[in-house]
């Protein structure tokens, strides 16, 4: 199949989880060409069958706000007619579906048809698309798509709960490439870490307001007056100096290291020891999984689709969001007993194994067959 590929090029999940789909579909023999504003972060690999095509913004005095959506709907016409593409698959719903949806009606008029599906990921759903200033668009869009994924039940739930959908959603999580994702022998790097065998605490998000990334902090400067502890904060966003700063306050920076946005960070959870994921919302919790794979237990809190991956008890503990005090005394009781501990890695794996790419992917393909099958009936 010849697939386009419309996402956030960053390293959001939204935009590494349409990257990695499309190295996957690229490795598994389908075309693949990626169209957005830039070469996706994870896309860092070189495959003969993937394609990039840049959106360059179109800058005119008369504009406040240069055209984005306009367009990415003109490349995406030109990409489909010209490189034949057989879909497009979008991810995020604002603004791609209602670009593919445009697109697939200007290139309706020149007789060609192409099927567009939508994969909701988060706050496209439970944030900023049920905004009234955004809402009758989204709810268009969904249901104007050929297919629409979520990804998590969850999510799907919250979708049909916000808006007035008539389509139905496939749940299809998120996945890992254990293939690829595996724990590293790093030693040495835990030992400049943690020089005296303090155990290392994890956090990965993009510091927005959502992840909380402050009880991150408060969680780890509990943990740490009971067990010698690291704290390494992953990622960067609009909450980082803020986070810094509350650092700076309660006098723990030299536990702290902030380093971030990061390729490699099968790395830095093969060295850590715990990760926390304080989130207020989360459609399913990416960062969680990748943590997982590589057999690190989490400290949750319970909203979202989070219940889906992290299991109470079993792969972690979930607790109330803002409960600094039950996230603490849960990681406090995971670290203080060695086989405990080992027993949470072992079944993080266990349970990461369920979200393997070998059996996620199959799932887009179907569906891509499914909606191509029935676009060419209709
Ligand atoms: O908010 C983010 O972390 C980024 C956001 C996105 O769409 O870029 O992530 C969402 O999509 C991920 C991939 O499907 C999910 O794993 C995250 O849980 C979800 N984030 C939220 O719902 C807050």
């Amino acid at each position: 199949m010849k697939i386009g590929i419309v996402c956030y090029p960053t390293f959001g999940g939204s935009g590494v989880v349409a990257t990695e789909l499309g190295i996957q579909l690229a490795e598994k023999g389908h075309e693949v060409h990626f169209i957005t504003y830039e070469r996706p972060a994870r896309l860092d690999i070189f495959l003969g069958n993937v394609f990039y095509h840049e959106v360059l913004p179109f800058k005119y005095s008369l504009f406040k706000y240069t055209p984005y959506e306009t367009t990415l709907a003109g490349r995406l016409v030109d990409v489909a007619e010209n490189e034949k593409l057989d879909l497009l698959h979008v991810h995020y719903a604002i603004p791609h579906a209602s670009v593919a949806y445009l697109a697939k009606c200007i290139l309706e008029s020149r007789g060609i048809k192409i099927p567009v599906i939508t994969t909701l990921h988060g706050t496209d759903i439970t944030l900023v698309g049920k905004d009234p200033a955004l809402k009758s668009v989204v709810e268009f869009s969904i249901n104007n798509s050929d297919g629409v994924t979520a990804v998590s039940q969850f999510l799907k739930n919250a979708t049909y709960m916000n808006f007035s959908i008539e389509k139905e959603i496939d749940v299809i999580y998120n996945f890992i490439d254990l293939a690829k994702f595996q724990r590293r022998d790093k030693d040495h790097f835990k030992k400049a870490i943690a020089p005296e065998g303090e155990k290392i605490i994890t956090h990965i998000s993009n510091f927005r307001k959502v992840k909380r990334a402050e009880d991150a902090v408060f969680v780890f400067q509990k943990i740490g007056e009971k067990i010698p502890s690291k704290l390494l904060m992953i990622g960067d966003g609009p909450e980082r100096a803020n986070v810094e700063k509350t650092c700076r306050e309660i006098g723990i920076c030299d536990e702290i290291r902030f380093l971030g946005k990061q390729g490699a960070i099968e790395e830095l959870l093969s060295i850590s020891d715990l990760f926390l994921l304080p989130s207020s919302n989360e459609s399913f919790g990416l960062a969680a999984l990748e943590a997982m794979a590589l057999e690190v237990p989490i400290i949750s809190t319970n909203v979202g689709g989070i219940p889906e991956v992290n299991v109470q008890g079993v792969t972690g503990y979930l607790s109330e969001v803002g409960d600094v005090e039950n996230m603490s005394s849960n990681a406090i009781h995971i670290l203080s007993h060695p086989e405990i501990h080992q027993e949470f890695k072992r079944n993080a794996y266990q349970k990461a194994k369920e979200f393997d790419v070998k059996n996620i992917v199959p799932l887009y393909e179907s569906m891509y067959q499914r909606v191509m099958a029935h676009s060419v009936l209709a």
